[in-house]
C-alpha cells in the first residue's frame, strides 16, 4: 500500500484532522515508554542528538528539560553498544542531510503505524502530515500542537511542550516568520547547490569538508530557528538545537515538509548519481545509517541510494511506500541577471524557468577576504579588500554575458562562524543591497571542539551576482573593496559571535 501524507493544516489544523489525533496518541504511547527503550519518544530524539549521557552544564541537558516526565527514567541509559549504534546520527551541514532524515522519518512513521493500527485500533491509512508554511494562511503552527490536552478530555496533549516560545517569545504565537522564509530552493538550485555537499571540494571548489544545501539553509534551519526562539529567560526552545530538536513533536511535520519539498524537487531534477553521495558514509568506510524497528532493536541499515525516491525497501519484504497530496512546485520569477540577459536578447527565455546548464569545469579563485571579526548584537560593518586582477575578469565577463558565454558567479563566504546561541540569525548586505538572511540552527553544536565538525563552526555561501551585476550596469564596479554589513536580528545575550572571515570568490562559467 502507499501512504499519502497529507498537509497538517487539514480541518483548521485542530484534531478535528484525524491524522493529527491519531499522531498525538500514538506519541502519547511512545512518550510513555523509558529512555532505553528504542520504540521510546526519548530514544528516537536521541537518535538525532542529545545531551543526557554527554553531559552539560543546564539546559540543554535533558535532565533539565520540564517536558520530559519521570517514567521517561533517564537515569538508565540504553546499553553501551545501542547508544553507539543509534543515538547522535543526525546529518547537518552536509550532502546526507535529506537522505538521513527520509530514513529517520520512515523508521518512526512505521513504528507509529504499528502503535495506531495493532494497539490502538486507528486506520491503516495513516500517514504522517506535513506543515507547509508556505500555503496561504497556514505559516502558523497548526493548533493541535499549542492545545494543552486531547479534545474532550483532560489528558495532558503529546503534542504540546512547553519549551517552545516561538518568533514573539510568548509560546502562544509560534510561527514561521514568511518575511525571511522562503522556497526560493525549490526552483533555483544544481544538485549539489540544493542537497549541500560532503567533504572534499565544494561546488564553488574551495576545500571545506561539507556544505549546507539551500533547502537545508532555508526553510529547513529558519523553521527550527523561528519555532525554537528563546525566551525572556534567554532560554532557547528545544528546536533550535540538534540535540534537543526532536523531542518537540512539531520536529517530525516541519520535516515530513522539507521530505515533501524533497520529492516535489525531485518530480523536475535528479539526486546525484556518484557514488560517494549514493553509498554515503560506506564510501568512506564507515558504518550505514541504522534505524531501531521494533522494541528488541531490530537495526535497518541503509544509505542514501536506499531512499532515494519514496519507496522504501528495509529489509526482507518489509517495505515502505508514500506519497504527498502535494507535489507542486512554486512558479519563481526570473533572477534580476536572467532578465537582463533576456532583454538583452543573449538568453533564451525558457532558459530562465531552470538553472542555466552548468558546463562540467568550474573554477573558482579568491577575489579578497576579510580579518577576522567580531559580532555584536545589532550591526557590524566591514570591508572586503579585492584584488584588481580578479576583479577585472569579473567586469569583462559580465560585459562579454551571452547565453554561450555565462556570466562569472560571485559567491560571498562567511567563514567558521562561531558562537552559542542557535536561534538568531544574520541579515547580510553588500553594498547596502540585502542578500540574504542566514538561520544559525546547529551553530552551538558545531562550535564545540568535540563536535562532529570538530569545532570549526559553520560556513555559509551567499551568491552576490546579482549585487556585483547591478554595480557593473551602473559604472561603479570599478572598487578597491566591497563593504559587507550583518544584522543580528535578535540581541546576542551575554556573548559574540566569531566570523573566521569574509571572503568573495569568482567561480567562471
Ligand atoms: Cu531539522
Amino acid at each position: 500500500m502507499t501512504l499519502t501524507r497529507r498537509n497538517a493544516h487539514k480541518d483548521g489544523g485542530t484534531f478535528k484532522n484525524s491524522d493529527l489525533l491519531w499522531y498525538a496518541k500514538a506519541v502519547g504511547v511512545m512518550k510513555s515508554r523509558p529512555v532505553n527503550d528504542p520504540t521510546s519518544w526519548w530514544f528516537y530524539a536521541a537518535m538525532h542528538g542529545q545531551k543526557l549521557n554527554k553531559k552539560q552544564e543546564g539546559y540543554p541537558d535533558w535532565t533539565f528539560i520540564e517536558s520530559i516526565p519521570a517514567s521517561a527514567n533517564l537515569g538508565v541509559l540504553p546499553s553501551a553498544t545501542q547508544m553507539s549504534l543509534y543515538w547522535d546520527q543526525c546529518q547537518h551541514s552536509t550532502g546526507f542531510f535529506l537522505p538521513w532524515h527520509r530514513g529517520y522519518l520512515a523508521a518512526l512513521e512505521y513504528l507509529l503505524r504499528d502503535i495506531i493500527i495493532n494497539q490502538l485500533n486507528g486506520p491503516a491509512d495513516w500517514a504522517l502530515p506535513y506543515w507547509n508554511y508556505f500555503n496561504k494562511d497556514e505559516n502558523k503552527i497548526p493548533t493541535a500542537f499549542t492545545d494543552s490536552t486531547l479534545p474532550n478530555t483532560d489528558i495532558p496533549n503529546p503534542l504540546y511542550v512547553a519549551e517552545r516560545y516561538g518568533p514573539d517569545k510568548n509560546g502562544i504565537d509560534i510561527y514561521v516568520d514568511l518575511s525571511l522564509a522562503n522556497q526560493e530552493c525549490q526552483s533555483k538550485s544544481t544538485t549539489n547547490d540544493y542537497l549541500g555537499k560532503s567533504g572534499g571540494f565544494n561546488h564553488i571548489g574551495s576545500q571545506l569538508g561539507s556544505t549546507t544545501g539551500r533547502i537545508e539553509s532555508n526553510p529547513h534551519n529558519r523553521g527550527h530557528i523561528d519555532i525554537g526562539k528563546y525566551n525572556e529567560a534567554g532560554k532557547e526552545g528545544l528546536m533550535s538545537d540538534e540535540t534537543t530538536a526532536a523531542l518537540d513533536p512539531i520536529f517530525y511535520i516541519h520535516h515530513c515538509n522539507i521530505d515533501r519539498m524533497w520529492a516535489a524537487w525531485n518530480t523536475k531534477n535528479n539526486n546525484p548519481k556518484d557514488t560517494n553521495w549514493l553509498e554515503g558514509p560506506t564510501a568512506d568506510g564507515l558504518s550505514r545509517y541504522a534505524m531501531p524497528m521494533d522494541g528488541a532493536g531490530t537495526a535497518w541499515h541503509f544509505a542514501p541510494k536506499d531512499v532515494n525516491s519514496t519507496n522504501i525497501n528495509f529489509y526482507g519484504n518489509v517495505g515502505h511506500s508514500y506519497t504527498y497530496d502535494d507535489l507542486t512546485l512554486p512558479v519563481e520569477a526570473p533572477s534580476s541577471l536572467a532578465s537582463r540577459l533576456i532583454n538583452l536578447g543573449k538568453l533564451m527565455p525558457e532558459m530562465s524557468e531552470n538553472e542555466p546548464v552548468v558546463p562540467k569545469d568550474i573554477s573558482s579563485e579568491l577575489v579578497g577576504a576579510s580579518t577576522p571579526l567580531t559580532l555584536f548584537s545589532g550591526i557590524t560593518e566591514t570591508s572586503v579588500q579585492i584584488d584588481n586582477t580578479s576583479w577585472k575578469s569579473v567586469a569583462n565577463s559580465l560585459r562579454d554575458a551571452s547565453n554561450q558565454n555565462l556570466p562569472d558567479e560571485v559567491y560571498l563566504q562567511l567563514e567558521n562562524v562561531k558562537g552559542i546561541h542557535n536561534s538568531n540569525s544574520l541579515l547580510v548586505s553588500v553594498n547596502g543591497t540585502f542578500v540574504d538572511s542566514i538561520a544559525l540552527f546547529g551553530l552551538r553544536s558545531a562550535s564545540e571542539e568535540n563536535s562532529q565538525h570538530g569545532g570549526t563552526g559553520l560556513t555559509f555561501n551567499i551568491d552576490i551576482t546579482h549585487v556585483i551585476d547591478e554595480l557593473y550596469l551602473s559604472e561603479n564596479l570599478n572598487i578597491d573593496a566591497l563593504k559587507v554589513k550583518i544584522e543580528t536580528s535578535d540581541p546576542i545575550i551575554g556573548d559574540t559571535f566569531e566570523v573566521g572571515r569574509i571572503s568573495v570568490y569568482r567561480v567562471a562559467q
